[in-house]
């Protein structure tokens, strides 16, 4: 796979929007305003393809993204607060059904804020992505907002607070500044390879 080239593809609103699995998927699952775009955009070297914001919440799409041999699948932000009953039922029907559908997923990215300690919706996700037996990293985001001592203070905790994580591999990264963008990248491309066989 590569991550050149990489192109719009598709928003889904409802499951039935979803495109045919027809390419190994990689993930990137967490709360709004964690820096998934940021993150997404650092990693394809595209300045806006996927759309940054300041006003967490407004994309309550699945959106994806076609690479070279591999798709970018851009879950919608959970935890925003002001989002009603309805909104969040459909995310969850919109979440649950990506999921259910058997798709070829090589990797789960979730995404976890440096600064805070990991949500009731951040463990449930890590949770379901164990009960569904698929393949995940966790990624700390924003991490240049932090001095280095804080930085792996906060490391160690987060890596303890995320139980049924606690065996996966986790990245340090800052969009902003690119720390932690190359290993992302090479592991990101191992787990699509092993898929491929
Ligand atoms: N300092 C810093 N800010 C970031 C980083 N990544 C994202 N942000 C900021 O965090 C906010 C939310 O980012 P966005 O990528 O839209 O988050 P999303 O809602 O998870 O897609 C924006 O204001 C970004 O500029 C980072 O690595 N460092
Ligand atoms: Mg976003």
């Amino acid at each position: 796979m590569k991550f050149d080239n990489a192109s719009f593809e598709i928003s889904a609103a409802l499951p039935e929007q979803l495109l045919p699995s027809d390419l190994p998927e990689i993930v990137f699952s967490g709360r709004s305003n964690v820096g998934k775009s940021s993150l997404i955009n650092k990693l394809l070297n595209k300045r806006d393809l996927a759309r940054v914001s300041s006003t967490p919440g407004k994309t309550a799409t699945i959106n994806f993204y076609r690479l070279i041999g591999a798709r970018i699948v851009d879950l919608p932000g959970y935890g925003y607060a002001k989002r009603s009953g309805a909104e969040k039922k459909r995310w969850s029907e919109l979440i649950e059904g990506y999921f259910r559908q058997g798709r070829n997923i090589a990797l789960v990215v979730q995404l976890v804020d440096v600064r805070h300690s990991p949500s009731e919706q951040d463990l449930m996700m890590v949770e379901f992505l164990n009960s569904l037996g698929l393949p995940f990293v966790i990624v700390y985001t924003k991490c240049d907002k932090l001095k280095k001592g804080q930085l792996k203070e906060s490391l160690e905790v987060l890596s303890k607070e995320l139980v049924g994580a606690q065996s996966v591999e986790k990245f340090a990264v800052s969009a902003l500044k690119g720390e932690g963008i190359d290993s992302l990248r090479s592991y990101i491309k191992k787990a699509v390879e092993k898929t491929d066989g």
